[in-house]
């Protein structure tokens, strides 16, 4: 067979399946770890329930997606082993072919946090395509309750085994109790839940920033002030209603395009 038609036929195959997202709409991809209780517990040391360690390799890796994968991500959150970054209707990168976004991106974020690690690290990658501005917030508010009521369990489970209890009398302990018989077993053990820090409840954030700079013209020499775009990390993130209105906010913003890449850390 000439080149030509074997280059035709095996291309029908390859191309049969390579959806693009809808034009217009926002983007979602949320990326996990995989493994990660294992990674966790087993295979490496990290502080139960909550390692600001772990947390700071995630973060990590958020700010590289965000800054190196050729796409332009307006939020990126992270909370427990997972990270959401939100892209724009109008995002275009890989003509927004699904196989490219997923590969990529966990691709990229299975790399850095490897790199953090030193040791391999994966993650999955799923990508939701959300018609309009408040499911996009109803989306991030859904992360942010599900880190709330995570990290909740979380600090019970870890106190009862520190107390002596077994993983599994634990999880029977925990099972059926409301919210505050939770915060009352939490205070119980020396534990007020209201002190826990932010990041652990809400999870954490990324986003880009403007910032006036002095600069020097590269003609006259002469100093000037000029606009950078640079990475912010929020880690008291807002709750509740105040959390909707910061993404709103922050997602019709309009940023203003800068030439350098800056990162304010
Ligand atoms: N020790 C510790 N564990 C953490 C921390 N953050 C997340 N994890 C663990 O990461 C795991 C995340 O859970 P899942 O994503 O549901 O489970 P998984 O084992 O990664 O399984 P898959 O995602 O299905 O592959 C949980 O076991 C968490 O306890 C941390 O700061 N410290
Ligand atoms: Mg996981």
């Amino acid at each position: 067979m000439k080149f030509d038609d074997l280059e035709a036929k095996m291309r029908a195959y390859e191309n049969v399946d390579d959806p693009c997202a809808l034009p217009g709409v926002y983007l979602v991809a949320r990326l996990d770890g995989r493994s990660f209780t294992r990674l966790t517990k087993e295979l490496h040391t990290f502080e139960t329930p909550f390692d600001p360690r772990f947390h700071g390799y995630m973060l990590n890796t958020l700010e590289h997606l965000m800054e190196s994968c050729g796409l332009k991500v307006i939020y990126g959150y992270t909370q427990s082993d997972e990270m959401s970054l939100l892209f724009g209707p109008e995002e275009r990168g890989f003509g927004r072919k699904l196989r490219k976004l997923l590969s990529i991106l966990a691709g990229e974020a299975s790399a850095c946090f490897t790199l953090c690690l030193g040791a391999v690290a994966s993650f999955d990658c799923r990508v939701l395509q959300l018609p309009s501005l408040d499911v996009v917030i109803d989306y991030f508010r859904w992360r942010a309750e599900d880190a709330h009521r995570n990290a909740l369990n979380a600090h019970c489970y870890w106190l009862l085994r520190r107390n002596g209890k077994t993983s599994r009398e634990a999880t029977a302990a925990l099972r059926g109790l409301t919210r505050s018989a939770k915060n009352e077993l939490l205070f119980a053990g020396g534990i007020n839940f209201n002190d826990v820090p932010a990041w652990q409840k809400r999870g954490a954030a990324v986003h880009w920033e403007s910032r006036e700079q002095t600069g020097a013209n590269p003609l006259t020499g002469e100093s000037v002030l000029v606009l950078r775009r640079g990475l912010k990390r929020a880690v008291e993130l807002p709750a509740k209603e105040a959390y909707s209105a910061f993404l709103k906010e922050l997602i019709t913003r309009e940023f203003p395009r800068s030439s350098s890449r800056v990162s304010w850390r």
